[in-house]
């Protein structure tokens, strides 16, 4: 587990977004950053698929600034030595990437580790890992992942039975949607392209979250 105050506001999360630069490009992250924080996400990821470390480390830099002003935590997906680097909040970690436990010694303890989970038996996995908190999806499919069998919703009051780490329920997640989620049992999300595609981002992330419990 990362620090107590790290655990007390991942347990307080509900709203979670992403910066993913498949949706976002590099010259309007700051911009689009503002208005996820300025919208109330309580957690926001960097996501950069195939693009070089330098450029993700600067990025995260420019967004850390940003995040911070706002009190907004910083998670960084799947660089761990990046997160270490410039002193990010968290790091994100998948089924495919090194262990809770080796990415926590690159990063340290202050660090949350969050990891994705598509299965039942991958969340309790996580947690007994050490994880932090979980991703649990696809609900839906989703572009933003498009590879991945969607998961639907009818493990989700298990995997909150059988998880006490918060869980984050994610993909395909909008606000049409999100009725049927939080019926499902869920209480934290995480929105991707449904917040970076709204042609009011601020509005997008308030209306969202005015819908959560
Ligand atoms: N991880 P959108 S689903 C980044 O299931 C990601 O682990 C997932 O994007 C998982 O809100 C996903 O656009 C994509 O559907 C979420």
């Amino acid at each position: 587990m990362s620090s107590p105050s790290h655990a007390s506001t991942l347990a307080q999360a509900r709203l979670y977004g992403i910066v993913d630069l498949g949706y976002v490009q590099p010259r309007t992250v700051v911009t689009m950053t503002r208005a996820l924080c300025e919208g109330g996400v309580d957690l926001l990821q960097l996501r950069a698929k195939n693009i070089d470390p330098a450029t993700i480390e600067s990025l995260s830099r420019e967004m850390l600034r940003v995040t911070r002003d706002h009190g907004v935590p910083l998670i960084i997906n799947d660089h761990p030595e990046i997160a270490a680097s410039i002193g990010s909040d968290g790091v994100h970690v998948g089924q495919d990437d090194d262990s809770v436990a080796r990415t926590r010694q690159v990063v340290g303890p202050g660090v949350m580790v969050g990891k994705s989970t598509h299965s039942l038996p991958q969340a309790v996995a996580a947690q007994a890992e050490g994880a932090d908190y979980i991703g649990f999806g696809p609900l839906y499919a989703t572009g933003t992942k498009p590879d991945y069998i969607p998961v639907g919703l009818q493990d989700i009051a298990e995997v909150h039975r059988q998880v006490q780490v918060p869980i984050f329920c994610i993909g395909g997640v909008n606000q049409a949607r999100i009725g049927e989620i939080i019926s499902s049992g869920a209480r934290r999300v995480v929105v991707v392209s449904a917040f970076l595609l709204a042609p009011d981002v601020q509005t997008e992330v308030r209306q969202l979250k005015a819908a959560l419990p």
